[in-house]
């Protein structure tokens, strides 16, 4: 079946209905034509599938963006920003017309893409396509289940929708296959999404670069799929999203054709009007096109009146606390902790269960490789801490993610453990958007050199200020035989550049349970733990020191006389830092060892602290093998940088080391030249 759509408006037999639809429309126009920049197509174009889903189906309250149970919305394709800021100022967020004027100004709430934290009743910061489609097979994964978790029979306190819009764009970047693939696979029954389908995008029509069949894509899936909706009839919509909730063993895609720009007079339906403001004179025609005369945000009382959600937003919400409360005296623990879970909490016995890690780790001294050393952290902590959601893409048993009480994830069942396959992009934005739904800690574990990979969500994650944790193993060249394509050269570099994102590269079984606790901790970023192939042997510290290594670096070794030079170290490198201090002291020069396991938790530490660690006054040897930019800051001109900035080779990785110089006696090689060139200097000075 095909569809005749009218580049005009409908001939409307509501006028109400028209007006309704219409204020969307004529927002978008006006607010991207005051800023001159900005994406009226979209907005337009997908007016009536708005007004279908928030004013008929979208269980939501206004007053209370963050009620635990509302449905979850999340606009894709967030260039078209605009009909969220518009859908949630009708609805009667607080998000006055003002905003909406300054859009995309400096410090509005209307920035030019939607963003969590600057808009109330915005989910997750959209606008790199395809992320937020994967965020919100996250979101539709953590309502799954928390309802598997903590519904009882005849209470259903977990029972919300997550709405999607996306578009071309969004389907034709590579990460909505991985998440929608797998958001098949799981059968995820409350996911529905709307495709604009306007066959436009930025360059043009897309028959030149688009031409799947996308209906049979989803269905190839699993997706319950309603084909050939006409996007621009309100209630053939209302009717598809009613088709959709009544499946609920299968996400759904709903199928729109849309015209982009629809009611514009000679922009609608051609990709001029996908970025750029209409022009003064094509905003005036599309008024008389569509039938509004309103001034720019003007918007009548009756709109107002027919879009306020507020009244039905305080029955759902009062609806559900009643609920809630029932269910509160039937299962008064379960309420309890469904609580602490959405707070974001950590239990009361957490702070202790990781000083007894830790206390068990220095008893047993294990030289163990990092990523086991993780496991086991994992295996500490997990049991007091269901909130913990792991995963791997495909690589459980290389990165170690699993551990003893893991239960997978299936299409008929909760649990604790997602199996994502090799998806290591549609992992991370799907673990994103877990942490975003709340109840949740999401951890996902590749191999370091596939950070890459997953890159863009990362990035997200950071921007978003959310506590995703990433394990990243598989370290360096320590690794190995798998040669140069699978060895991490530039990726801590690249990692640590990134604001907000924490990282970690411990050295040992100690260092690691730290690490795993501060990323847990941590819920207001994200972190990367990076994680050793190789045995890496137990460091002695001094106990003085164990609270410091919470700090990112601290003295890990001390020699017996005043120190004349500093070695700093991370991970696999630490050993080596040692060795090189002994041969050194065997030469009569007493070198300060430093464990720094995160540089960027170390670069927030008072400046006295760091002072303290790093002796400034002492020349600095870094080692990490890594690339060795990163390290300039820390040692300064008059020392030294022992890294890798080359690509890796197919070897053992002990060969490897040797290869690269990673010996005792080029860190100790490495010292004594930084002091000769520190007498020198001192000698002509
Ligand atoms: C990952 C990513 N690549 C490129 C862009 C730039 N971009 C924004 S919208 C768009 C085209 C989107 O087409 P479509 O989703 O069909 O939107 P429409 O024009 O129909 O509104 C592109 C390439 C982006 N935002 N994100
Ligand atoms: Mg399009």
């Amino acid at each position: 079946m095909t569809i005749e759509l009218k580049t005009q408006a409908r001939e409307w037999t509501d006028p109400m209905q028209r007006d309704v639809v219409n204020a969307l429309r004529a927002l978008a126009m006006d607010a991207v034509q005051q800023a001159n920049s900005g994406h009226p197509g979209m907005p337009m174009g997908m007016a009536e599938i708005a007004e279908a889903l928030w004013r008929h189906h979208l269980r939501h309250n206004p007053a209370n963006p963050t009620w635990v149970d509302r449905d979850r919305f999340v606009l894709s394709n967030g260039h078209g920003s605009l009909l969220q800021y518009a859908l949630l100022h009708l609805s009667g967020y607080d998000l006055p017309m003002d905003e909406i004027r300054r859009f995309r100004q400096l410090h509005s709430k209307t920035p030019g893409h939607p963003e969590i934290g600057m808009t109330p009743g915005v989910e997750t910061t959209t606008g790199p396509l395809g992320q937020g489609i994967s965020n919100a097979v996250g979101m539709a994964i953590a309502e799954k289940l928390l309802a598997a978790e903590f519904n009882r029979p005849g209470f259903e306190i977990v029972a919300h929708h997550t709405y999607v819009f996306l578009g071309d764009g969004c389907m034709m970047e590579g990460i909505s296959h991985e998440a929608c693939s797998l958001a098949g696979t799981l059968g995820l029954g409350k996911l529905i999404a709307f495709y604009d389908d306007n066959g436009i995008s930025i360059d043009g029509h897309v028959e030149g670069w688009f031409t799947d069949d996308t209906p049979k894509r989803f269905e190839g899936y699993g997706w319950h799929v309603l084909a050939n909706v006409d996007g621009h009839d309100g209630a053939a919509v209302q009717r598809a999203i009613g088709a959709a909730k009544a499946v609920t063993d299968r996400p759904s895609l709903i199928c729109c054709k849309t015209i982009i720009a629809k009611g514009s007079p000679s922009k609608a339906g051609t990709h001029e009007a996908h970025g750029a403001a209409l022009g003064a004179k094509e905003v005036a025609a599309t008024r008389a096109a569509i039938g509004w005369d309103h001034a720019p945000f003007d918007i009548p009382r009756h709109v107002y009146e027919a879009w306020d959600a507020r009244g039905q937003g305080a029955v759902y919400e009062s609806d559900w606390m009643r609920s809630f409360a029932e269910y509160a005296r039937n299962y008064p623990a379960e309420a309890r902790e469904f609580e602490r879970r959405m707070r974001g909490d950590l239990p009361a016995g957490f702070a202790q269960r990781v000083r007894e890690l830790i206390a068990v780790a220095k008893q047993k001294a294990q030289t163990v490789a990092t990523r086991k050393a993780s496991q086991d952290a994992i295996e500490g902590i997990a049991p007091i801490l269901p909130e913990l959601i792991g995963g791997s893409a495909d690589l459980a048993g290389s990165n170690l993610t699993l551990w003893s009480g893991s239960r997978a994830i299936t299409a008929q069942s909760g649990g604790n453990y997602l199996y994502y396959g090799v998806r290591e992009f549609g992992m991370a934005a799907i673990m994103n958007g877990i942490a975003l739904h709340g109840g949740f800690v999401p951890y996902g574990g590749t191999f370091l050199t596939f950070s890459d990979y997953c890159r863009s969500a990362l990035r997200m994650a950071a921007l978003m200020r959310i506590g995703t944790i990433f394990v990243f193993t598989h370290d360096s060249i320590g690794l190995g035989e798998d040669g140069p394509t699978h060895q991490p050269i530039e990726h801590l570099a690249t990692l640590r550049l990134m604001p907000n994102m924490d990282v970690w590269r411990p050295c040992d079984t100690k260092e690691s349970i730290v690490a795993w606790a501060a990323a847990i901790e941590r819920r207001d970023g994200p972190t990367s733990l990076v994680f050793s192939r190789q045995g890496l042997p137990f460091q002695l510290r001094p106990s003085a020191e164990v609270e410091n290594i919470r700090r990112g670096a601290y003295v890990l070794l001390e020699p017996d006389s005043e120190p004349r030079a500093v070695i700093i170290a991370t991970g696999s490198e630490v050993a080596l830092a040692v060795d090189a201090q002994r041969l050194l002291a065997q030469a009569g020069i007493p070198v300060r060892v430093v464990s720094m396991p995160s540089t960027t938790v170390f670069d927030r530490q008072e400046e006295s602290y760091r002072d303290r660690v790093l002796a400034p006054h002492l020349p600095c040897v870094a080692v990490e093998a890594g690339v060795s930019d990163g390290w300039r800051k820390y040692v300064g001109r008059s020392g030294a940088v022992i890294g890798i900035d080359r690509y890796g080779e197919s070897a053992p990785a002990a060969d490897l080391f040797r290869f690269f110089g990673f010996t005792p006696e080029r860190v100790a090689e490495a010292v004594t030249s930084a002091l000769a060139r520190l007498a020198l200097r001192n000698k002509v000075a």
